[in-house]
């Protein structure tokens, strides 16, 4: 039995105000607690003010990225020991656009999975494919590289006790949304290929990221496969990532 998730990234967007106004309507608006778990992803110079906000509530923290070191002359990183100190649970790592504005690949990728789980936090390792491979017919084999670069670095019992989100690239922040049976499709391979790794994949959640929104979440997250959202822009907003919620 997994329990659904929906986090909350927030990229490169938010203010002290708006860490403050968006969580205070977001925790007033969650009544009973849900079946969800709920994770907000703040950029890195939020999250303390984001963790008091967030104080006894259940609502949990991540981290938009890491450094893979722990320690050291590294200037302008943060480490994964610093996210637990600050309180976060979730870091996470391979987004799309740390992998093509930042030029990540998967074997830095991999050592921050692995610098994540080192500090005792839970990685939310993003895998999927751009338009250009999705046309060629490559998008398995794409997510299939992506995964198995974390898996040969820190083996498949650590990875089972990670959250892995399928995004699509050609989905993210672009108001187009693979469909659901599109999603599952790419949900049961990850699952199956896990499984083949040796990764007990049957306890591992899987998260639909790219352009999730209340009127498409429903159908996505009923997906057999789908166990919650990765979500931005929807994020944003307490009506509309308060709505994503109760649909997880
Ligand atoms: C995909 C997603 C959150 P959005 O990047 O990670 O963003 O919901 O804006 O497509």
């Amino acid at each position: 039995m997994r329990q659904p998730m929906v986090a909350g990234n927030w990229k490169l967007n938010g203010s002290r105000q708006m860490v403050s106004a968006l969580l205070g309507d977001i925790l007033s608006g969650l009544g009973d607690p849900l079946t969800a778990e709920i994770a907000i992803c703040p950029p890195f110079v939020y999250l303390q003010e984001a963790r008091g906000a967030l104080e006894g509530s259940g609502v949990v923290l991540g981290a938009q990225d890491v450094c893979d070191e722990d320690e050291g002359a590294y200037t302008g990183e943060v480490s994964a020991p610093m996210l637990g100190d600050v309180g976060c649970r979730y870091v996470i790592v391979g987004h799309s656009e740390r992998r093509s504005l930042y030029r990540e690949t998967d074997e830095l990728v991999a050592r921050k999975f692995e610098a994540v789980m080192r500090a005792g936090l839970c990685p939310i390792l993003c895998v999927g494919e751009s338009l250009e491979e999705r046309n060629a017919g490559v998008t398995e084999a794409v997510v299939a590289r992506q995964l198995d670069a974390v898996v040969e670095l820190v083996g498949p019992e650590r990875i089972g006790e990670a959250v892995v989100a399928y995004e699509p690239v050609w989905a993210i922040g672009t108001g187009m949304t693979a469909s659901p049976e599109q999603a599952q499709a790419v949900h049961a391979y990850i699952r199956g290929r896990l499984d083949l790794a040796g990764v007990s994949a049957g306890s591992v959640r899987l998260l639909y990221g790219g352009s999730v929104k209340p009127e498409n979440a429903v159908e996505l997250f009923a997906m057999p496969d789908i166990d919650g959202g990765l979500i931005g822009g929807a994020s944003l907003q307490a009506e509309t990532f308060l709505a994503i919620c109760r649909a997880a």
